[in-house]
């Protein structure tokens, strides 16, 4: 994309280019970025976007790989051989997407160790939802229809994002988290035609998980620190606020479908707006959770780490695996 003044890659180092020349550049890379166009790897961008986008992927792997947490805890419980496979296969789905992201975010200078040392040493975020408890089976459900969904909302404009290889890394993981959200809905349908029990599950369910979703969308816009760079750089292309708004909207019909209310006394159909109005977020419980301090913040961040220690060895042997196999093209070039 970047030729002129910005054809210089990255890997020329600050020294290389005359200070006089970084406002402009900068200016010339705001300017596309702002009319969208994409930006690769080695194109030149100023610190503060590949921080960003740093910032922004790694949190997104994280939140994929710590996903997998609460679905993993009714693998082996779950009602059915059909249900399980699903399930596993969901769960497998998430770790794809935390390597596709992690990769992205690599091609911006930071190595995988980094942002995993991050993760596991509490620094860095992931989001907020994956630190409630799965307390009954309608919760996979719940989590398929409204965690997935929400996420698709927020992630399908993520396609379109200016950094060239988090927006294909995208397009991969949208498609499947539309399978998803799917098989949440079709896993509630069912309980939704089952016994008053299994109608009271999923409700109680929905009540559970309702406000920790609209959560997922961050901070009202007004808050949200990160958002006027992120939209004038193109790595945000729609608000916290309007994908909140446009989840809820999509929201109400399927629940209708499925006959569960929503713990909301204030969601009803505004005519005038042509949108649901809906009651005020809990902020507080928000700011707990993304703080460290939510129901299950301690027991994901532990199982993350035990998993890295546990798996030590593998990597290990994956390490010694590519050297033999050097060793062996080396000698056999010699
Ligand atoms: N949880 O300025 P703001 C999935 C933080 S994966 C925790 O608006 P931004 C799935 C935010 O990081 C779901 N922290 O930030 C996986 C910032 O703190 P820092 C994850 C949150 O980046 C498996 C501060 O609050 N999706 O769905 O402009 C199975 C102020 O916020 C949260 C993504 O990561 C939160 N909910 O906007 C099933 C998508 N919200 O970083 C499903 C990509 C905000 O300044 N990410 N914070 O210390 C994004 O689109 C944006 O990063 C966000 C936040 C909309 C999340």
């Amino acid at each position: 994309m970047y030729t002129q003044a910005m054809d210089i890659p990255n890997t020329d180092g600050p020294t290389a280019v005359p200070a006089i020349n970084e406002q402009a550049r900068e200016a010339e890379f705001n300017e596309r970025a702002g009319r969208g166009e994409i930006v690769e790897a080695k194109d030149w961008m100023p610190e503060a976007y590949r921080k960003t986008l740093v910032r922004q992927i790694s949190q997104h792997a994280h939140s994929e790989i710590v996903g997998m947490l609460p679905e993993g805890n009714w693998v082996t419980r779950a009602p059915s051989l059909k249900r399980k496979t699903i399930l596993l296969a969901k769960i497998q789905d998430e770790g794809g997407h935390g390597l596709y992201l992690y990769a992205a975010a690599e091609t911006l200078g930071t190595s995988r160790d980094q942002m995993l040392d991050a993760l596991h040493t509490g620094k860095a975020k992931y989001s907020s939802i994956f630190n409630y408890p799965t307390l009954t089976w309608a919760d996979i459900g719940v989590i398929g229809w409204l965690v997935d969904g929400a996420a698709i909302m927020n992630q399908v404009p993520l396609c379109r994002c200016s950094y060239g290889p988090y927006a294909r890394a995208m397009v991969r993981i949208c498609k499947e988290e539309s399978f998803h959200q799917r098989q949440g809905f079709d896993l509630l349908l069912a309980l939704s035609k089952g016994s008053e029990a299994q109608r009271a599950m999923m409700q109680d369910a929905v009540n559970r998980w309702w406000w920790p979703v609209l959560m997922m969308f961050g901070p009202h816009d007004k808050d949200s620190q990160n958002s006027e760079l992120s939209m004038k750089w193109g790595i945000k292309r729609i608000s916290n606020d309007e994908l909140r708004q446009q989840f809820v909207d999509a929201t109400m019909p399927q629940g209708e479908l499925l006959g569960v209310t929503f713990p909301d006394p204030d969601l009803r159909y505004n005519e005038a707006r042509g949108h649901y109005d809906f009651g005020a977020i809990d902020w507080s419980e928000f700011w707990n959770v993304v703080n460290g301090h939510g129901p299950c913040n301690k027991e994901r961040l532990q199982a993350r780490v035990d998993a890295w220690e546990e798996g030590a060895w593998v990597r290990e042997a994956a390490l010694a695996h590519a050297r033999k196999q050097a060793a062996r093209v080396a000698a056999a070039a010699a």
